[in-house]
């Protein structure tokens, strides 16, 4: 089983000749029967799970799972989350990338305190289709309160899909850190490790996918699997690679691109998503894994030690079976309408320190941008720092228009884009509808609990 529920032990993860042992959270039962309309439960509590096998440990999770169940939905859907805080504590729920009502954002301005209840309902709009997630959003206990359990995938399905038929994985990335006995190990606030976390964000030795410790899926040669996956991991970079084999990139955080590309490995940053598509290349009887590469996302004063080093995510392992006729993947996957930057209004500068935006620490009170509704605009995100942010927009993709004045290859939409250190990226918003008060963050979780993080405001 992928997901650690309570009370439930499972069995070591087998790495050599268990079969598909990757297995996904489970589905968020929808208790509508009304057509277009998903209607959902969501209890975040304390539990008693054991996240490394065999060794229970004092965690927060959703519906008692971890990770928590994937909120499916199709475009145009309306979807209402009836969410429970049981929590010692106030929480929200975000839906990550989703185009939605300010109050529906689940942001720190709407807090749902201990034992209380919110319902969060949203329609999905036509057109962003794609591979999101969902996490609390309290303001300064972010990082805590994911490290602890709390997030889960959320999934929108287009009727149009032009890779429907191509069987698919979803892989939720995290990782976290334990003591001997299993339990979360969080570091003592004087520690050493507590200001390496606190400009790193908390990195864990143990890698999880869906949960599980290096899992398994199985690939006939010639098959082609449609991966989603999510870097829920508060602040690890992901360098995904499958030794010796391309890797055909066809959407990013906003759902599909026009047309595949083909990368020989692929950076996804914290709270990031890609769509790849894994063609089996190898022989029957073989083995290979999906590994994350060395990444230097580090200022030199934190950098781990073991920064050089890959690390295997999971196996994936070629039956016995002949191989099967290739399967064609689609040249064109859909058309993404341009952003036209001729009409932009305005650049905002938005420059990041470390753990301030523009000078400034977080203040609920102060908006650092100002928009109107119905224009387009130019975000200039410039890193003055020795180390990369991660940076998420809330409510508003965004089509990268260049990185250090590189033109982005290829259009795509996002809603977290990658800002290595002393590097410049620009993109293109429109705000079509929704006014109110947006966030935007560096999305290490430390940094945007210390402060990293500003409001928008449409109006
Ligand atoms: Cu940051």
């Amino acid at each position: 089983m992928a997901t650690r529920r309570a009370a439930t032990q499972h069995a070591t993860p087998g790495y050599t000749f268990a079969t598909n042992t990757l297995s996904n959270p489970p589905v968020l039962k929808n208790l509508s029967s009304t057509p277009g309309t998903v209607e959902v439960t969501i209890r975040a509590a304390p539990a008693r799970i054991a996240l490394l096998p065999g060794k229970p440990a004092d965690v927060y999770a959703y519906n008692g799972s971890v990770p928590g169940p994937t909120l499916e939905a199709r475009e145009g859907d309306l979807v209402t989350i009836h969410f429970y805080n049981d929590l010692p504590e106030p929480s929200t729920i975000h839906c990550h990338g989703i185009h939605l009502p300010a109050e529906m954002d689940g942001s720190p301005f709407e807090l749902v305190p201990p034992g209380g209840h919110r319902d969060y309902s949203f329609r999905i709009q036509r057109g962003t289709a794609g591979t999101y997630w969902y996490h609390p959003h309290p303001g300064t206990r972010t990082e805590y309160q994911v490290a602890k359990g709390l997030f889960g995938a959320l999934i929108v399905r287009a009727t149009d899909d032009p890779i429907a038929t191509i069987p698919e994985r979803l892989l939720i990335l995290s990782d976290n850190r334990f003591r001997a006995d299993g339990s979360l190990d969080f570091p003592d606030s004087n520690s050493t490790q507590a200001m390496i976390d606190e400009e790193n964000g908390r990195e864990g030795n143990v890698l999880f996918v869906n949960g599980q410790i290096m899992p398994t899926i199985n690939i006939r040669s010639g098959e082609v699997q449609r991966w989603r996956v999510i870097n829920a991991s508060a602040a690890r970079i992901y360098r995904l690679a499958i030794p010796g084999q391309t890797l055909l990139h066809v959407g990013d955080d906003g759902g599909l691109f026009e047309h595949p590309v083909a990368v020989n490995d692929i950076l996804v940053a914290s709270s990031e998503r890609v769509e790849l598509l894994v063609r089996g290349t190898g022989q029957p009887g073989s083995q290979t894994t999906l590994q994350t590469l060395p990444y230097d996302r580090y200022a030199p004063q934190t950098r781990p030690s073991d920064w050089n080093t890959a690390h295997s995510l999971l196996a994936l392992r070629y039956g016995d079976a002949a191989p099967m006729a290739p399967v064609a993947v689609p040249a064109a996957l859909r058309t993404i309408p341009v952003l036209d930057t001729t009409k932009a209004t305005a650049t905002h500068v938005i420059v990041l320190t470390q753990g301030m935006i523009n000078g400034h620490a977080m203040d609920m009170d102060r908006v650092e941008v100002h928009a109107s509704i119905g224009t387009t605009e130019i975000w200039q995100l410039e890193n003055v720092v020795d180390m990369d942010h991660p940076f998420h927009l809330h409510g508003f993709q965004f089509q990268v228009l260049d990185r250090n004045g590189v033109p982005e290859p290829y259009r795509s939409w996002k809603d977290v884009v990658n800002v290595p250190r002393h590097e410049t990226v620009r993109f293109a918003v429109r705000y079509a509808d929704f006014p109110g008060k947006w966030m935007f963050h560096c999305h290490i979780l430390a940094h945007e609990d210390q402060g990293m993080m500003a409001v928008l405001e449409v109006r």
